[in-house]
C-alpha cells in the first residue's frame, strides 16, 4: 500500500480516501510506464502511424541487428516499407523470418513489406523485421538510434529505436530477457 500511494502522489488532486485501490495502482502503474524514456515513442508520416522502434544490443562483434516496430496504416490506400538507413550500419533490409521444419530462416523482402489500408503490421523477433547490417560499431542497451525509414508512397520518416538487452523479446523486456535469449538472438547470426 505504501508503495501504491508514493508512486501515485503527483496525480493527488483526488483525496486519497476517495480513490478505490484498483485505480490508485492502476495510476501507479500508468507513471511507471511514462518514466520508461524512449519506450512507447509514435511517428507519423502520411497515413502511417510507426509505434515504438526498438532494436537489441549486439553481442561482441556481430555485424547484424534487428530492428523492430508496428505500422499501422490509416488511410485508404496501400503502402510498403521499401527501405530505410541507420548511420551505425553499412546497409538497411526488409526482412522476412520464418521457421521451416525446425530451421529459422530469413530473406530480404525484395518488394518491401506490404501495409494495406486499416492493417496493422507489427515487425517482430521470428517475424518481419528491418535489419541493420554491416555494423561499425555495436549496439548498446539504453542507447537511442536515430534512423530513417522509407516507405513507397508516403515517403521517409525520421524514427528513433531504443536498444533493449541482448536478447530482449520486445520493446519493454529489458529485465527480463532471459530463457529466450539464445534462440531470438541466434537467428541472427546466419548472415
Ligand atoms: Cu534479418
Amino acid at each position: 500500500m505504501s508503495r501504491a500511494r508514493r508512486a501515485a502522489a503527483p496525480v493527488r488532486r483526488f483525496p486519497m480516501t476517495r480513490v478505490p485501490l484498483v485505480s490508485a495502482l492502476a495510476c501507479a502503474f500508468a507513471v511507471a510506464s511514462l518514466s520508461a524514456p524512449a519506450v512507447g515513442q509514435e511517428f507519423t508520416v502520411g497515413s502511417l502511424k510507426i509505434e515504438r522502434p526498438w532494436s537489441r544490443a549486439t553481442p561482441g562483434g556481430a555485424k547484424v541487428a534487428g530492428g523492430y516496430l508496428t505500422i499501422t496504416n490509416t488511410g485508404t490506400e496501400p503502402d510498403r516499407l521499401v527501405g530505410g538507413t541507420l548511420p551505425q550500419a553499412g546497409r538497411f533490409e526488409v526482412h522476412e523470418m520464418k521457421t521451416e521444419n525446425g530451421v529459422m530462416t530469413m530473406r530480404p523482402l525484395n518488394q518491401g513489406l506490404e501495409i494495406k489500408p486499416g492493417a496493422t503490421v507489427t515487425l517482430a523477433p521470428g517475424g518481419y523485421h528491418v535489419m541493420f547490417m554491416d555494423l561499425k560499431q555495436p549496439l548498446k542497451e539504453g542507447e537511442t538510434l536515430a534512423g530513417e525509414l522509407r516507405f513507397e508512397k508516403a515517403g521517409t520518416v525520421a524514427v528513433r529505436y531504443s536498444v533493449q538487452a541482448i536478447g530482449a523479446t520486445s520493446p519493454g523486456s529489458t529485465t527480463s530477457a532471459g530463457g529466450g535469449a539464445a534462440p531470438a538472438a541466434g537467428g541472427h547470426h546466419h548472415h
